[in-house]
C-alpha cells in the first residue's frame, strides 16, 4: 500500500503478463510501464528539466561512475544533492557504476573486494566496492539505488557467466548490508545477472529474492545477445521474482524492446538510444526510424508528424531538420532528443492505457504496424 513517506508499489490493472502500478516515493510518483531518460552527467543531453518533465517522465536516472569522477559525490553532496545540483525535483535513480566501469575505463583490475580502474578523463586511479557505490549513491541522495553486479558480456563461456553471477550476489549481500544506514523512503534494488544460462538466472532470482529487496534490476542483458534470447531470460526470471515489487530491465532499449518486455511484466526502462540516437539525427516515431543525415530529407516539407504530442516533432520541417543536422548544429540534436524522448514517453503512456483497458496485445500490434507500414 502506498505510503507517501516511504518506498512502495502499488499495481493498478494486469492484462496477462503485463502490469500498470504506481511506485511512490518521497520524492513522487512513478507511473509505470515508465521509461527513465538517462541524465547520466546531472542532465538528460540537450533538454532542460522543465521539458523532460513536460514530457511525462517521473524520474530520470543518474550515474555513479561518471559523478564519482566529476564532479565528485562528497562536491554534489556539499552542493545539496543530485536533486538541488541538477534542478530535477522529482525521484532520480542511480545505476552502481559496476556496468560504466567495464564499457569505460581503463587498467580495470576485478577481485572479489570490488573494482579498481583508472578513470577514462585524467587516469587517476579509483576503487569502487559494494560498500562504496552505495555510499556515492547515498551522497547524491538517489531516491532509487542499486547494488554493485558485475555485468559480463554475451556470448561468454558458463564458467566466467557463473563465476561472475555468483560474485554479483554476494556483492549483493554486502551492498544491501552497506544501505542500512540511509535515510527512510529511499530503495535499493538487486540485480539478476546469469547470462543467458537459464539455471543461473533462476538461482540468481531466487537468491536476490531471499534477500528481500524493495524492487528486482534485471541486468546482463541487451550486451550482445538476440532480442529473443533477452525476452526469454526475461520470461526465465519472472516467475521467480516477487510479482508485488517492481521489475526494472536495465539498459534497454528499441521501442520494439520496450514492448515486448513490458508484455513479460517488465515495469521500468533506461536506454541511452532515444538521447544519444537523437543527438547523431536518428528520430524514432510511429512511422519507425527516420535518419535526418539522409538526403531525402533535404527538400521535404512535412514536419516529422502532425499529429505528435511534441512540438518539435510538429513544427519543423524534415528539411529544416536534415539542415540542422548535416551542419552539426546544436539545435538539431536538441530538436531529435527533445522529439524522441516524447516518442518513448508516449509509447509508455500507451501502454499503460492499453493495460487499463485490457487491450496491450492489440496496443502493441497496432504500434508495430504503424512501424512497418513507414510513412515515405
Ligand atoms: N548492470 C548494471 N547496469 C546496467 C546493466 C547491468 O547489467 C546493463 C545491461 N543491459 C545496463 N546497465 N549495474
Amino acid at each position: 500500500m502506498t505510503d507517501p513517506t516511504g518506498f512502495s508499489f502499488e499495481i493498478t490493472a494486469r492484462d496477462g503478463a503485463a502490469r500498470t502500478g504506481l511506485i511512490t516515493t518521497p520524492r513522487g510518483h512513478i507511473r509505470t510501464p515508465a521509461f527513465m531518460p538517462v541524465g547520466t552527467q546531472a542532465t538528460v543531453k540537450g533538454m532542460y528539466m522543465d521539458q523532460v518533465k513536460a514530457l511525462g517522465a517521473d524520474v530520470i536516472l543518474g550515474n555513479t561512475y561518471h559523478l564519482m569522477l566529476r564532479p565528485g559525490a562528497e562536491r554534489v553532496a556539499a552542493l545539496g544533492g543530485l536533486h538541488q545540483f541538477g534542478g530535477w525535483k522529482g525521484p532520480i535513480l542511480t545505476d552502481s557504476g559496476g556496468f560504466q566501469v567495464m564499457s569505460l575505463a581503463k587498467l580495470r583490475k576485478l577481485t572479489e573486494q570490488g573494482v579498481t580502474f583508472a578513470s577514462h578523463i585524467d587516469g587517476s586511479r579509483f576503487e569502487l566496492t559494494p560498500e562504496r557505490s552505495i555510499e556515492i549513491q547515498g551522497l547524491l541522495g538517489a531516491d532509487i539505488q542499486m547494488q554493485l553486479d558485475e555485468c559480463v558480456s554475451l556470448p561468454n563461456d558458463r564458467a566466467t557467466i557463473e563465476k561472475s553471477t555468483h560474485l554479483s550476489l554476494r556483492w549483493a549481500e554486502r551492498s544491501k548490508r552497506a544501505f542500512e544506514t540511509q535515510p527512510k523512503g529511499r530503495a535499493l534494488f538487486g540485480i539478476v545477472q546469469g547470462g543467458d544460462i537459464p539455471d543461473l538466472r533462476v538461482e540468481s532470482a531466487k537468491a536476490l529474492t531471499d534477500m528481500d529487496f524493495p524492487g528486482y534490476s534485471i541486468g546482463g542483458l541487451a550486451v550482445g545477445e538476440p532480442q529473443a534470447v533477452m525476452l526469454a531470460m526475461i520470461e526465465t526470471v519472472m516467475p521467480h521474482l516477487p510479482d508485488a515489487k517492481p521489475h526494472y530491465l536495465m539498459g534497454v532499449g528499441t521501442p520494439d524492446d520496450l514492448l515486448g518486455a513490458v508484455a513479460c511484466g517488465v515495469d521500468m526502462f533506461d536506454c541511452v538510444m532515444p538521447t544519444r540516437n537523437g543527438r547523431h539525427g536518428q528520430a524514432f516515431s510511429r512511422f519507425g526510424k527516420i535518419n535526418f543525415r539522409n538526403a531525402r530529407h533535404a527538400a521535404d516539407p512535412r514536419p516529422i508528424d502532425e499529429a505528435s504530442s511534441c512540438p518539435a516533432a510538429r513544427d519543423y520541417s524534415r528539411a529544416y531538420l536534415h539542415h540542422l543536422i548535416r551542419t552539426e548544429e546544436m539545435l538539431g540534436s536538441m530538436l531529435v532528443t527533445w522529439i524522441n524522448l516524447a516518442y518513448y514517453q508516449d509509447l509508455m503512456a500507451g501502454a499503460r492505457a492499453a493495460i487499463a483497458a485490457g487491450r496491450y496485445a492489440d496496443y502493441a500490434a497496432e504500434v508495430r504496424e504503424g512501424w512497418a507500414r513507414g510513412d515515405i
